[in-house]
C-alpha cells in the first residue's frame, strides 16, 4: 500500500517534505515547481527525505533525443521519470529507457490520465499504449485513481511486476484506497494533502483511509 504526495505549486516544501518524510512513501515533483525552483532543488528536497521514492513529473512526450535532454537535467536528483505513452518506443520511450538504464534510474510512463478529458482520445488509445507496455516494460506506469477499470486493465494486462500510481484521489474524486483495490500500488495525492489547512493530518487520513478500504476489498477484487 503506498501513497505519494504530488508538489506541484511553485512554493518551498522543505519543512513539509520533512514533516511527512515518516508518514508516506515518496514524493512527485510537477512541473510547475521544477521549472520554478530549478532541478537542484529536487536535490534539496531528497536530501530532507532521502529513502523516499522520488519521482519527476516531466510527462515528456518529444523524440527519444529530447526527452533524455530534459529526463538527464533531474536525473541524479530523482528515482524516476514519468514520461506519456503515446510516443511510442522507437525513436522515443525506447532510447529514454535506455538512458534512463543506464544511469540506474526507472522510466514511468502514463497509460492513461486522470481527468474526464481523458476519454476523448487517451481511453482509445489504450489497446496500443498497452501493447507499448508490454514491449518496453517501464518499471511504472500512471493509470488513473478516477477510473479503477483502467487500474485493473493495466494490472491484468502487464502482471505483478510493473509499479502503478494511480493520480486522481482527493482532488478530483476518487475515494482513498480505491485504486490500490484495483490493483495499483501508490496513489498519488496533492492538493488533498499540500492543500491542507494541516497536511500532516491530511496524510495520516488518508493512509487510514487506504487501510480500510484496502482491507474490506482484500480477497475480493484486489488485484484481479
Ligand atoms: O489532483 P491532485 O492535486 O491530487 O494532483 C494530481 C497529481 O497527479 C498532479 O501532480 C498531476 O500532475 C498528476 N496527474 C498525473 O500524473 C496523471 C494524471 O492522469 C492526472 C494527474
Amino acid at each position: 500500500m503506498g501513497l505519494l504526495v504530488a508538489l506541484d505549486r511553485p512554493g518551498g516544501y522543505e519543512e513539509l517534505v520533512g514533516k511527512l518524510c515518516s508518514r508516506v512513501d515518496g514524493f512527485k515533483l510537477g512541473l510547475p515547481l521544477l521549472m520554478a525552483r530549478g532541478p537542484g532543488y529536487a536535490g534539496l528536497l531528497r536530501r530532507r527525505c532521502r529513502d523516499a521514492l522520488w519521482v519527476a513529473d516531466l510527462k515528456l512526450a518529444d523524440i527519444g533525443y529530447v526527452m533524455r535532454l530534459t529526463a538527464g537535467l533531474v536525473a541524479e536528483h530523482v528515482d524516476a521519470v514519468i514520461a506519456h505513452g503515446f510516443v511510442g518506443v522507437e525513436g522515443a520511450l525506447g532510447e529514454l529507457k535506455d538512458y534512463l538504464d543506464s544511469l540506474g534510474k526507472r522510466l514511468v510512463v502514463v497509460a492513461s490520465m486522470s481527468h474526464p478529458g481523458a476519454r476523448e482520445a487517451y481511453d482509445h488509445a489504450l489497446p496500443r499504449i498497452l501493447e507499448t507496455l508490454e514491449r518496453l516494460r517501464p518499471w511504472g506506469v500512471v493509470a488513473p485513481a478516477t477510473r479503477p477499470g483502467v487500474v485493473g486493465i493495466v494490472r491484468r494486462r502487464l502482471g505483478p511486476g510493473v509499479a502503478i500510481m494511480s493520480p486522481g484521489v482527493g482532488a478530483q474524486g476518487a475515494e482513498p484506497g480505491s485504486a490500490l483495490c484495483a490493483g495499483a500500488d501508490y496513489e498519488i495525492v496533492g492538493r488533498a494533502i499540500t492543500g491542507s489547512g494541516d497536511p500532516v493530518e491530511a496524510a495520516e487520513r488518508i493512509r487510514r483511509e487506504q487501510e480500510a478500504r484496502l482491507s474490506n476489498c482484500r480477497g475480493t477484487s484486489h488485484g484481479s
